[in-house]
């Protein structure tokens, strides 16, 4: 005989099946958008552990290479990436990922255009091989156009970077690190010099050219980048030192190239997917399980499956060289993010157009930093709960000393800490999400309100602002725990690269680090807390909000005293945490 073979696990879908995340969708979701928002998650959710896991699977296998020459022995240094990588840029555009939270949609859906784009943000992201990373920058400067950027940015680029066409959609890029600064971004090298007589309507267009060494740009495929640089002064040719003088620039990396559908790809998704029947009067989010047909139609599998779509992914080169004075040097060798061609780039004589004001460059990127922030948070959320799941799965059919090891208690302990974990880093996102939806509903004019904010409305920035460091800290530290602990829960086969675990604790790695590692995240929090003076009111309404929070967590909870206990313990934590933070940030003798 063969020998044992072990029996394959199923995993719920990933919203429908999931009622964790369901209820905590939920609680941010208006009444009336309800239903919409319900079948709308449950069709994203199906396809996002199908054709787009797919995609994501054959990405990572076939990984982004620069070609240094071409044929005929030329220096090309062209950015090679696979047919997958960029299907996943098309269905992120069709998906409208991005565009869910601007135009029609944010002026119909409200504040909860963003919950309803976090939560798709949510089911896509784990396994889509990190795309949720360019699409972040491109929402992130979708932002920073609408705050700061100019007529022509906004009729031009703005449209672009929101768009839901494939064959009009555009990313962006975000370049900040350099070398001898990531987390200290003052000490940049790149320069940028005026054209103050443009000889051409190119030059007219981007009259600054950028000149320097770009360290880390993650979406080296994108079609637009924002770019701090230093800006020399025309007149004297003077730079001033540290990050007051910086300046942020737009600018085009290559012209747009067109990407054809591929009717394979497009065959593999399906176009709808059926809510769940339901007794009348009672709502489909009250269901207790897969809103599907069957468990086995959205049920992936847990340790193949995906190895049959690789043979049928080609590696296409890129049409187009980067124009725009960009040279790669070369591709970053990863620890994860594979599929993602993060590049060193060498900026020569980089046409570009100044976007705020001179000399505020940190400022006008940070509302991209929100957005990158939140999306990491997410990330790293989304994919410790799939990884979750996948544990819990798994714990249903794995035996060992003659019993199922979810009947194990020492591993129902495990399951039932990571439960509360991936719960409590679920929940604190989508406060946050919900958060930034409000704050996204107040009229700006040149990057400020332009009409005087109410008391609720003051509340919700300052806790926006406070709150978006701490929740991209947390929920990468916590992720990336529960991703270890999933991993630790398959036993070997977790460590085993064909069963698709270690892929989520590598990914979830880098989000301790990009976007600001956690004590640069914690200065910021103090800087906050110091330099606004904020009140010790401010400190209470805070402390207050994470109880109500928590409190609200416990409700949901399995209730199990075990799980209570780890929940409680993790709020009590934060709020030490905050306490400390806060009267730290007061003392006059604290650095
Ligand atoms: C699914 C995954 C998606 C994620 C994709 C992303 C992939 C990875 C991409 C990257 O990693 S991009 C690089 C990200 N780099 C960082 O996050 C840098 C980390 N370092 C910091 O955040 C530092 O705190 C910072 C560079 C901002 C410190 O610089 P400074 O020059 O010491 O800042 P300073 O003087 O405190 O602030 C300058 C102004 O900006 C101030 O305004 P005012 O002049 O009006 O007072 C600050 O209030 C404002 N500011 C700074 N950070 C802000 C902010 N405003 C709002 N939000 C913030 N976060
Ligand atoms: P450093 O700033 O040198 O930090 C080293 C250590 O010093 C860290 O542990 C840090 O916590 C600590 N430290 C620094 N300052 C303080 C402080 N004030 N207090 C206490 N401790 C401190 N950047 C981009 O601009 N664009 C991209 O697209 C991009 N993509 C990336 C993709 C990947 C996969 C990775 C890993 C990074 C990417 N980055 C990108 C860069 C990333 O943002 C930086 O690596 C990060 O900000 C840290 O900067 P650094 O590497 O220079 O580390």
């Amino acid at each position: 005989t063969a020998g044992f073979i072990q029996e394959a696990y199923q995993v719920d879908h990933p919203f429908a099946g999931d009622s964790g995340l369901r209820n905590i969708i939920r609680r941010h979701t208006p009444e009336k958008h309800m239903a919409e928002f319900y079948e709308n998650l449950c069709h994203l959710g199906t396809k996002a552990i199908g054709p787009l896991a797919r995609l994501g699977a054959s990405a990572e296998a076939n990984e982004p290479y620069v070609m240094s020459h071409d044929a005929r022995g030329r220096r090309v240094d062209r950015l090679v990436t696979s047919s997958a990588w960029r299907e996943l840029r098309r269905q992120s555009s069709l998906e409208g990922i991005v565009s869910v939270a601007y135009g029609a949609d944010r002026e119909r859906l409200g504040a909860a255009a963003r919950v309803l784009q976090m939560a798709r943000l949510f089911l896509f992201s784990p396994d889509t091989a990190i795309y949720a990373c360019p699409l972040a920058m491109t929402d992130g400067a979708a932002r920073a156009i609408e705050l700061f950027g100019d007529d022509d940015m906004k009729k031009h680029i703005f449209p672009r970077l929101t768009s839901r066409d494939p064959d009009v959609f555009w990313t962006s890029g975000q370049w900040m690190t350099e070398r001898p600064g990531g987390s200290d971004v003052g000490n940049t090298e790149t320069e940028a010099m005026l054209d103050t007589e443009p000889t051409s309507q190119l030059h007219e267009a981007l009259p600054w050219s950028l000149h320097g060494l770009k360290w880390f740009s993650s979406a080296t495929d994108s079609d637009v980048a924002m770019v701090l640089a230093r800006a020399r002064d025309p007149e004297t040719g003077d730079v001033v030192r540290g990050s007051r003088g910086l300046s942020l620039f737009l600018t085009p990396v290559r012209l747009p190239s067109e990407t054809p559908a591929s009717e394979e790809v497009r065959a593999m998704c399906p176009t709808s997917a059926k809510p769940a029947a339901t007794s009348p009067g009672q709502s489909p989010w009250d269901s207790p399980g897969p809103c599907l047909s069957s468990v086995d139609s959205c049920a992936i599998e847990g340790t193949s499956g995906l190895e049959g779509d690789l043979a049928a992914v080609t590696i296409d080169h890129e049409d187009d060289l980067p124009l725009n004075g960009i040279r790669i040097l070369r591709l970053k060798d990863k620890l994860g993010t594979r599929a993602l061609p993060t590049a060193e780039l060498r900026l020569s004589g980089t046409r570009a157009r100044m976007i705020g004001a001179p000399g505020r460059g940190v400022a006008s990127i940070s509302p991209v930093l929100t957005i990158t922030r939140l999306y990491t948070a997410m990330q790293c959320a989304a994919s410790s709960r799939r990884a979750h799941l996948r544990a819990i799965g798994f714990s249903k059919v794995r035996k060992a000393f003659g019993v199922p090891i979810a009947r194990l208690p020492a591993h129902a302990r495990a399951l039932a800490r990571n439960e509360v974990t991936t719960r409590a880093a679920s929940a604190f996102v989508f406060e946050v999400a919900a958060l930034l939806g409000r704050t996204e509903q107040i009229p700006m004019r040149d990057g400020r309100p332009a009409v005087s904010l109410s008391p609720d409305q003051r509340v919700d920035e300052a806790v926006l602002r406070l709150l978006t460091p701490v929740v991209k800290m947390y929920a990468a530290r916590l992720g990336t725990q529960a991703c270890q602990a999933s991993v630790e829960a398959f036993g070997g086969a977790g460590y085993i690269e064909t069963n698709g675990m270690a892929r989520y604790l590598r990914d979830t790695q880098v989000g301790t680090i990009w976007e600001g590692t956690a004590d640069v995240l914690s200065a910021d929090v103090v800087r906050v807390l110091r330099r606004g003076g904020v009140p010790v009111l401010m400190m209470t309404a805070l402390e207050q909000y994470v109880e109500r929070l928590t409190e609200r967590a416990l409700n949901h909870c399995t209730p199990e005293t075990d799980t209570l206990a780890v929940a409680a313990q993790l709020c009590r934590q934060s709020a030490s945490r905050l306490r400390d933070l806060s009267s730290h940030a007061m003392s006059p003798t604290f650095e």
